[in-house]
């Protein structure tokens, strides 16, 4: 037959897998080994403007789910070697404290299958035939109570910059994603200068906008592949993928020189200020996230030691 044909070369992975996350648009995964089904439900999930990526097997759903860290799973019961129910296990032991909405689907539709699902972890059970506006609505429903776990969970009320919480999630990703890449990556740690001093002169609101201001100038500054995280009061992570040391101690030597000439205003009193900065390249992907930032605090630390307005490796 043509069609099987065709299909044949894409065996356990449909289509093209999106290659990095574009923007804000969700990323659904969509595993069954119905192959026709799973291109025709591709499609329509796409012409909703969500990215999808489609597995046949439990195995390669399993890989490209840690690779890609999907926003909502739909997963059918019956695959071929492992079910369903082994892939749902296996993402539900990693979610963690993350949300990812997880959908069930199957012909199988007896109660002894639904709560079996409900049972693993499942946040939803569609029945097969798949009545596509139904479950187009019910994804999109899904979708927004992730983006609104995300959005209260994972970003800094004050700075809407990443908050420390994520960091840990992130920093699990960003060292497997290193692995993948066979890359390193370097983390920085960003500490405001007699911070303190800005409270005390202008007081904890004027403090605050230039903690909100000192964000935004980071992000704008940091490329799309890098990421900021506000650490603690006016402490800065950020993970560099793919650079060298040197590189990052001249990126944040420029972004450090353009800080310090932005005129901060009160009233009519006007200000700058530094900041200085620790790095440490993670060569070895076995390093823990509290040893990383220790090693880049200390880096600080010297740098606050030798005078301030400067970055130490
Ligand atoms: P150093 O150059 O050694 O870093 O000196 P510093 O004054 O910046 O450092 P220190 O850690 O002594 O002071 C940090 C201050 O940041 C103390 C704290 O009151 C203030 N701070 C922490 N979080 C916030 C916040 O959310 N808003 C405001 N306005 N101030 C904050
Ligand atoms: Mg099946
Ligand atoms: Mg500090
Ligand atoms: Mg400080």
């Amino acid at each position: 037959m043509e069609i099987s044909y065709e299909y044949e070369h894409f065996h356990e992975e449909i289509g093209k897998t999106p290659d990095l996350r574009d923007g804000d648009a969700p990323l659904i995964q969509i595993i069954d080994d119905d192959i026709s089904l799973l291109i025709f439900l591709k499609d329509k999930l796409e012409s909703k403007g969500w990215m999808v990526i489609a597995n046949t097997t439990a195995e390669k759903a399993i890989e490209q789910y840690y690779n890609m860290h999907p926003d909502c799973i739909i997963i059918d019961i019956n695959l071929p070697e492992q079910s369903g129910f082994e892939v749902l296990s296996v993402i539900q032991k990693h979610t963690n404290r993350a949300f990812i909405p997880k959908i069930m689907c199957s012909i199988k539709t007896d109660r002894e299958s639904r709560i079996e699902a409900y049972k693993k972890g499942a946040d939803d059970f569609i029945e097969k035939p798949i009545d596509v506006e139904e479950f187009l609505i019910r994804v999109e429903r899904h979708l927004e109570r992730k983006k609104i776990f995300d959005q209260s969970v994972l970003i800094d009320e004050l700075t809407q910059v990443y908050n420390r919480k994520f960091l840990k999630d992130s920093y699990s990703r960003f060292i497997s994603d290193m692995a993948r890449l066979n890359s390193n990556g370097t983390i920085a740690v960003l500490d405001i200068d007699y911070f303190k001093r800005v409270n005390d002169t202008y007081g904890h609101i004027v403090g605050d906008k230039v903690l909100m201001e000192f964000a935004q100038f980071l992000k704008r500054s940091i490329r799309s592949t890098d990421t900021l995280f506000r650490y603690g009061g006016e402490e800065f992570v950020i993970l560099f993928q793919r650079a060298t040391e040197t590189e990052i101690k001249e990126v944040l030597e420029r972004m450090l020189e353009e800080f310090s000439q932005i005129d901060f205003k009160d009233g009519e009193q006007t200000f700058r200020l530094t900041f200085s900065a620790g790095i440490y390249r993670i060569e070895n992907k076995e390093i823990g996230l509290h040893s990383a930032i220790k090693t880049a605090d200390e880096a600080l630390y010297l740098a606050k030691e030798s005078g301030r307005a400067r970055v130490e490796t």
